[in-house]
């Protein structure tokens, strides 16, 4: 696993020439691995980096080319790059860092002040932070309270921003933006205040904050989804009420159904409020003349719904029935989604 954190790009730049500046001296242990006398591993380990108690721990592997950087027991944080370090002679940086394809998630942070900056063609970004993807398919999954996470993750908000490709983005924190860009995104209230930017292309705004709810708790406060679509475009865009099924198989496709499928053409000025297994769905415009979209209840299998998203500067008129979907899926279905 790639595993990156760090506070800022001078931050991080600070750590590579503290790594830089390491000499012979410096080093505590070296442990060389080879399997049928080829090479495949050299471990260099450094004892009080940065701070006494903090371990700096440097594996080259020789199969890969990549060497990863460990730093534990202080802030702890780790990072793969391409190419081998050396300590005799000093270390050029010649390469960036690089999300390793394969790996899930590339990338994760749990310090709500860290940026990360995708660098492959395919990044998976889960955490607290700034989450900056680049030209590919990325996955950026805004999620507080990770292992590690100190906890801070109500003090800021976090960003997700997908770049140009098609990417997956999700909220799960208090406090959030994802911005789709462009390409054909998907973006996701799971909780919490999401401001949401699908950008250019056919984005799919999805809220499906039941997905967690699946032991038949009540939602808490906190779990509830505020969200503000600021970009809705109905030629081209989705806004998808969606919810885990459970009695569909795994590897199921999507199940959705839009609103002018099942009460007829129109717009949503004109659709009454109704109510399906046990949520009730409203059609609402607030004082600003933006319409809102509320599902709230406890559906049959116990999951609970608090959701209210607001189309910023689209009245109920102005969005179709044929644009707006219910959805059942199964919960592989985005896989970290
Ligand atoms: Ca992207
Ligand atoms: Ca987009
Ligand atoms: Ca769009």
């Amino acid at each position: 696993m790639a595993l990156f954190t760090f506070n800022s790009a001078v931050d991080f730049r600070a750590e590579l020439g503290a790594i830089d500046a390491l000499a012979a001296g410096d080093v505590d242990g070296v442990i060389y691995d080879e399997l049928f006398g080829l090479p495949v591993s050299l471990t260099t380990t450094f004892a009080d980096f940065g701070a006494p108690g903090t371990t700096l721990e440097v594996v080259y592997s020789y199969l890969t080319d990549t060497t990863s950087f460990t730093v534990s027991g202080g802030a702890e944080y780790q990072f793969v790059m391409l190419g081998e370090y050396g300590i005799a002679g000093g270390y050029a940086l010649q390469a960036g860092i690089a999300g390793i394809s394969g790996y899930t998630p590339d990338y994760i942070s749990i310090d709500p002040g860290s940026v990360v900056r995708a660098f492959g063609t395919r990044d998976e970004m889960l955490g607290e932070g700034r989450l900056i993807g680049a030209g590919g398919r990325d996955k950026i999954e805004l999620e507080q309270a990770l292992p590690g996470g100190d906890g801070l993750g109500a003090a800021g908000r976090s960003f997700g921003m997908g770049g140009y490709g098609d990417d997956i983005l999700k909220a799960a924190v208090l406090l959030a933006t994802l911005k789709g860009q462009g390409g054909d995104d998907t973006l996701v209230a799971e909780f919490g205040r999401v401001a949401m930017f699908g950008g250019t292309g056919a984005d799919d705004f999805i809220a499906d904050n039941g997905f967690w709810d699946d032991f038949g708790t009540v939602e808490q406060a906190s779990e509830r989804t505020r969200a503000a679509i600021r970009d809705f475009d109905g030629t081209e865009d989705a806004f998808v009420f969606a919810s885990v099924d459970s009695t569909m198989p795994a590897g199921s496709a999507p199940v959705r159904e839009s609103l002018a499928d099942r009460f007829g053409a129109g717009d949503l000025s004109t659709l009454a409020n109704f109510t399906d297994d046990g949520v009730a769905y409203k059609f609402n415009q607030n004082g600003a003349g933006d319409a809102v979209l509320v599902r709230k209840g406890t559906d049959g299998d116990g999951r609970s719904y608090d959701e209210k998203v607001t189309f910023k500067n689209l009245a109920l008129a102005d969005i179709d029935r044929a644009d707006v979907f219910l959805q059942d899926y199964h919960a592989d279905t985005y896989e970290f989604f």
